[in-house]
């Protein structure tokens, strides 16, 4: 069993309603360990590039306009099957729906409908690879063997 890396962000929505300490507690407690982050007021720019595959979608500018709001807290973990895991913890895209049927979730918690949801954590090993290496440039590699990761991350 290989230790497995995901992108975490705490949007603007969770950094402005104090909810950090609580989510990073669940981090910890879930056996995570947080190897990297980062709080950044993302730039218009970085919201479209991160969220390309959306690009097309009705949804965009609000999505934009919402991830440019505030200051976002990027975290990377660490963990075995921390991919799958931390999507677990997150709950459904839809907050609002989480509430319902996984009000033990995070967006449960923090989150407040489809867009204003508190929290994102890649969704494939591709994408963790993609997500991480776009905040973390030159640090992202899921090669867990390359010295370079073990000395310079936190
Ligand atoms: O991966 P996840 O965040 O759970 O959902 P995605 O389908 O990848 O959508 C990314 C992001 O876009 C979502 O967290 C909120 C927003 N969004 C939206 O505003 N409206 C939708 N109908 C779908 C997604
Ligand atoms: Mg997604």
């Amino acid at each position: 069993l290989e230790n497995e890396r995901t992108l975490a962000i705490v949007k603007p929505d969770g950094v402005s309603g104090n909810y950090t300490t609580s989510i990073r507690n669940i981090i910890l407690q879930s056996g995570f360990t947080i190897q990297a982050q980062l709080t950044l007021h993302l730039a218009q720019h970085t919201v479209t590039t991160f969220y390309a595959e959306h690009s097309t979608k009705a949804f965009f500018p609000s999505l934009v306009k919402y991830m440019t709001s505030g200051p976002v807290l990027i975290m990377v973990l660490e963990k075995v099957n921390a991919i799958a895991d931390w999507r677990t913890l997150i709950g459904p895209t839809d907050a609002r729906k989480a509430k319902i049927t996984h009000p033990h979730s995070i967006r449960a918690m923090c989150g407040e409908d489809l867009q204003r949801n508190c929290v994102h954590g890649s969704d494939s090993l591709h994408s963790a690879a993609r997500e991480i290496s776009f905040f973390f440039p030159g640090r992202a590699g899921f090669n867990m063997d390359d010295p370079f990761n073990k000395v310079l991350w936190l």
